[in-house]
């Protein structure tokens, strides 16, 4: 018998920016069930819907103990209802039959282990699916013609499955720097994406590149690309160019919110052990996946805190900034509406302050 008053009532602000969120998840059932659905949203083409699954996820992971009954969510922002029958299920059924079913649905299950391919996004999937295509065996099977990155994709697919370690990120972040130094001395490398955010593995490897000396950076990325490739490093990898241009007159925005930088995806070799040689059959070698960007000194404060996530954390940093404060906010820049001009960055923390926010470390940025 639990008396009303000794019910904990939690208190979070609707933005997760305004949030210290830590990797110490105290209701994981909860926030697993509720990432499965957002997942499958996002996956189905229904991304308000994945939105508000995360938003949902993200305020139950930064409660500060677990939750035991639905009166303790009173009044907390961005549970709608249908998160709410989520959660009410999985606490007094001890499962959501929503998130069960979603589970065992063949075509989640068929989603999934395409997505899983490097190059495969949630179109590509849901075309092979109405073909009939359900598996990796299937997909060889049908003659579908692939391009490089789903060719490679699919040959390192059981490597690109496995988490990335910390210790591995480490181990490429000394080639990538050596790689760096080597073509451009003075360059500098930063961990970014879920590493800088504290967690133990990720399912990529994030860098950030810069010069000090702004225009350096210049034509960087394909001599990088050529170090790494002479020594044998990369077993895939992509370049695209540089896009983004600063209007005069305002804020130039991408269509999406995906940035313009110099970008390299990649598929690395990573020894794995420089020991005796192998049986026969045996490789000591993995596949990992290596994000690289390069960003001019002027837009590193911007790149690094559009770069280190989370994800959701980032789309509610840039919702914080155009509907409270009327500034839009890029990986790029940020653009003050009612100014008329872009504000000068060369820390988060200053970027922080323009907002109105108290200053969030990475660490606490794992919404
Ligand atoms: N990012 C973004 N929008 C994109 C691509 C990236 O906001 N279109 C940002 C947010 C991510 C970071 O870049 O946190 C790195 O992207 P990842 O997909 O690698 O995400 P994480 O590093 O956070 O997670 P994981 O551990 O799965 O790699
Ligand atoms: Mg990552």
């Amino acid at each position: 018998q639990i008396d009303e008053a000794e019910v904990v009532a939690f208190s979070v602000p609707s933005y997760a920016c305004l949030r210290r969120t830590t990797l110490d998840n105290h209701n994981p059932v909860l926030t697993d069930a509720l990432s499965l659905l957002a997942e499958n949203a996002e996956l189905s083409d229904e991304d308000g819907r994945g939105v508000a699954f995360r938003r949902a996820a993200a305020v139950l992971k930064a409660l500060p103990e677990p939750v035991t009954g639905v009166t303790q969510l009173r009044g907390l922002p961005c549970l709608g209802g249908h998160s709410l029958r989520v959660i009410r299920d999985i606490l007094e059924n001890g499962a959501s039959s929503e998130v069960e079913f979603t589970k065992q649905s063949e075509r989640f299950k068929a989603l999934k282990v395409l997505t899983d391919i490097f190059g495969v996004g949630a179109k590509t999937a849901e075309r092979w699916i109405r073909d009939g295509i359900h598996s990796l065996h299937q997909l060889q099977e049908s003659g579908q013609t692939l391009n490089r990155a789903q060719q490679a994709g699919l040959e390192h697919y059981d490597d690109l499955k496995q988490p990335v370690t910390k210790a591995e990120a480490d181990a490429i972040g000394e080639i990538v720097e050596e790689a760096v130094v080597s073509v451009l001395p003075g360059a500098q490398i930063t961990l970014i994406g879920g590493f800088r955010r504290g967690k133990l593995t990720g399912h990529d490897v994030d860098f950030l590149i810069t010069h000090p000396e702004e225009g350096r950076e210049v034509g960087l990325m394909p001599k990088v690309v050529s170090w790494l490739e002479s020594q044998g490093f990369l077993l895939y990898q992509k370049t695209t160019r540089n896009s983004y241009l600063e209007a005069k007159d305002g804020p130039a925005r991408p269509a999406s919110n995906m940035d313009r930088f110099e970008r390299c995806f990649s598929i690395f070799k990573l020894v794995t052990d420089e020991g005796p040689k192998p049986a026969s059959g045996h490789r000591r070698w993995r596949a990992v996946r290596v994000d690289l960007v390069v960003s001019p000194i002027s837009q590193f404060a911007f790149a690094l805190l559009g770069w280190t996530g989370s994800k959701l954390f980032e789309r509610e940093l840039r919702r914080w900034a155009g509907h409270e404060k009327a500034m839009s906010l890029s990986s790029h820049a940020l653009y003050d509406n009612k100014q008329g001009r872009y504000l000068k960055a060369t820390s988060e923390e200053e970027i922080f302050t323009y907002l109105g926010l108290e200053y969030i470390p990475p660490s606490e940025r794992n919404a």
